[in-house]
């Protein structure tokens, strides 16, 4: 049987995410699942993409990925800032199609374990939460709604609500360690901004990691 691995927001660090397929070792019956904001930030979103396909990863939306279909489809990119400028210009056809099908989560029944993004809210159903919110949410306001961890510094994290017995795997709130709290697990440790691109490997409870190779944001 093959292993099942979810790596972290990878950001463009293309390099760093080749080191990684390399440490892994990807055999053919394994399913890699990338946490979405594979792209942007970082010095080379086309060659994520390209890798991505090449070792045959799913990956999920994120907020980075939302953020500039969204800003294509409506002609709006003027008020994007320079990294969305920057991730443009590198894709081409193809790389559009692969990110307009990334899926909004994953759920892997026979692992009882969910793969996201950003998270959940509490008091709604996990299968019925918007794209909006599973891609952004870091924390949850008094008034249950989600929002940025820097917007609202005295809420509480999403997984304090999270009372399921589905585990949950996630990035998009970036840390110095991996974060384990409530049956969840945050995977993204800041490898663009100097720290570490992390994957775990789910079946076998362990962690791999590469450094970043410089600070790319
Ligand atoms: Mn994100």
């Amino acid at each position: 049987m093959g292993r099942t691995i979810a790596i972290g927001d990878v950001h463009g660090c293309a390099r760093e995410l080749e080191k990684l397929l390399k440490k892994l070792k990807p055999q053919k019956s394994d399913r890699i699942i990338q946490l979405g904001d594979l792209i942007n930030k970082g010095p080379d979103s086309h060659e994520a993409i390209r890798l991505a396909k090449a070792y045959d990863i799913q990956a999920i939306m994120g907020n980075h990925e939302m953020r500039l279909l969204s800003a294509k489809k409506e002609k709006r990119l003027k008020y994007l800032n320079s990294h969305y400028h920057h991730t443009y210009k590198q894709l081409n056809k193809s790389d559009w199609k692969f990110l307009k099908h990334l899926p909004k989560f994953i759920y892997e029944g026979a692992l009882d374990t969910l793969f996201v993004h950003g998270g959940f809210v509490p008091n709604e159903p996990w299968h019925s939460q918007s794209l909006d919110t599973v891609t952004n949410v870091q924390v949850i306001t008094k008034e249950g709604l989600p929002e940025k961890r820097t917007h609202r510094s005295k809420s509480k994290l999403w997984v304090n609500y999270w009372k399921e017995l589905t585990f949950v795997i996630y990035g998009h709130t970036p840390r110095r360690r991996i974060f384990k709290k409530r049956n969840t697990l945050c995977l993204d440790t800041g490898c663009v901004y100097g720290g570490k691109l992390t994957a775990y490997l789910v079946e076998e409870n362990k962690l791999i990691s590469v450094n970043a190779k410089q600070t790319y944001c």
